[in-house]
């Protein structure tokens, strides 16, 4: 027996954008790291202008080569991408919007001249305040990073020790394992396992054992892997084997998630280096063998291709195992994320996760969780105006229930309920 008020229809947009407003997110991947990672959490405005789709950017509006660009110090390449991007020409893209963004959300000036007087801002804040502050701007109360067992810096790190971070939950991401293994197999070793080039021998059986170490030392929330568009599965090759051996017993084991984002063509044009990647349609025809042959495994999965996005939603209708997330990348623009956004809910009602930020430098998370509750907002607005439309109205308390069940349970609970 519902007692509370049935919102009108007219007032559905208000009532909506405020529960959104109002309601703190989990941002379930980004590329930030708690304070205690040190130095390889990035943030200020020399870091937010030398982001990677910035400098994409400025090599299409700025005469300078990329060899010459490298040579640079960070604070010349910040200079040189403000004075491109936002001084002599207007920032209309997301990326450059979104510098605006965090500017005037930290109640600085957006159309400086000169970066100084923001770098003074930056250099005056104390991280700990900082980072608290900077996550109640942003609505959120979780940033899971990304963090790799075989990055010699990050790993060099949690063997001295890293205090967990409740704000900050892991995710062991493994694509060095998975997509180099030739490359960084002989890492392992360095560390203590016995595996081969071919993963052979008792391979399999030690990658399992260094993956245990890693997950009782960093106690990720997911295991992840980025795969290129042409991923195939199954295939005769030691990934194939990896994946079946190793990597997706253990996330049954210690009853985590896999994630999957699927389409990314590395290094396409490898000058721009980190702006360098692409992308590439991918066959979905590996996702659904996978989600078929491991129905006992969970898999969190986002494609970057805008074309793989209604065959994800028909695949989701299909595997329960399956969990789609975000709008990766080249497609966190608010014109796809609406089309995103409205054909999952159409597809899966509330089903799925509608985004994560990918931010890589702290103060992103601002900006890009103002344009998702923009544009999320009003798509599940218009949703409930249809539902209305179609003879039922709903109470606030539904339309909470839903905006939590997008941004906080959905993944609360796969990542509670995996394996
Ligand atoms: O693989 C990934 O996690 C990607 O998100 C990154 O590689 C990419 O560089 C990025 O920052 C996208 O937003
Ligand atoms: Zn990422």
């Amino acid at each position: 027996m519902i007692t509370e008020p049935l919102i009108a229809i007219n007032s559905l947009d208000a009532v909506v954008e405020d529960v959104v407003a109002t309601t703190d997110f989990i941002d379930i991947h980004t590329h930030l790291f708690s304070p205690s990672l040190g130095s390889l959490g990035l943030w200020g405005i020399d870091e937010l202008l030398t982001y990677h789709y910035l400098e994409a950017e400025l090599f299409r509006f700025s005469p300078i080569a990329p060899e010459q660009y490298w040579t640079l110090t960070k604070t010349q390449r910040a200079d040189l991408v403000w004075k491109t991007l936002f001084v002599d020409n207007t920032p209309l893209s997301e990326a450059a919007r979104g510098v605006v963004a965090v500017l005037s959300a930290l109640k600085l000036d957006t159309s400086a001249k000169t970066l100084d007087p923001l770098r003074a801002y930056f250099r005056s804040r104390n991280i700990d305040e900082y980072i608290p502050h900077v996550f109640r701007l942003a609505g959120i109360t979780h940033a899971v990073m990304t963090n790799d067992p075989l990055d010699p810096e990050e790993t060099a790190l949690w063997i001295r020790g890293v205090e967990p971070d409740p704000h900050f939950p892991a995710a062991m991401r493994i694509d060095r394992i998975l997509n180099h293994w030739s490359a960084h197999h002989a890492v392992f070793a360095v560390q203590g396992y016995a595996v081969d080039s071919n993963g052979n021998g008792t391979s399999m059986k030690e990658v399992r054992r260094f993956l245990a170490d890693w997950i009782s030392r960093m106690k990720p929330v997911y295991m992840a892997v980025s795969l290129e568009d042409t991923f195939l599965f199954p295939v005769d090759d030691v990934r194939t084997r990896l994946f079946r051996e190793a990597v997706l017993p253990t996330c049954r084991e210690f009853h985590l998630p896999m994630s999957l984002m699927i389409g990314v063509r590395r290094q396409i044009n490898p000058a721009l280096r980190l702006a360098g990647d692409g992308v590439g349609r991918a066959d979905m025809r590996a996702v659904q063998n996978l989600a078929l042959e491991f129905p006992d495994n969970r898999f969190l999965i986002s494609m970057l291709s805008r074309e793989n996005q209604h065959e994800l939603c028909v695949m989701a209708r299909k595997f329960r195992n399956l969990l789609p997330f975000g709008c990766w990348w080249f497609l966190n623009n608010t014109s796809i994320v609406e089309e995103m956004t409205r054909e999952r809910l159409e597809m899966l009602g509330a089903s799925f996760i509608p985004q994560h930020s990918d931010a890589r430098i702290l103060e992103q998370v601002i900006y890009k969780w103002r344009n998702t509750r923009r544009t999320v907002g009003a798509i599940l607005a218009q949703s409930y105006k249809l539902l209305a439309a179609d003879g039922r109205s709903v109470t606030r308390d539904e339309i909470q229930r839903d905006v939590n069940r997008l941004f906080r349970t959905n993944f609360e609970n796969w990542i509670q309920r995996a394996g």
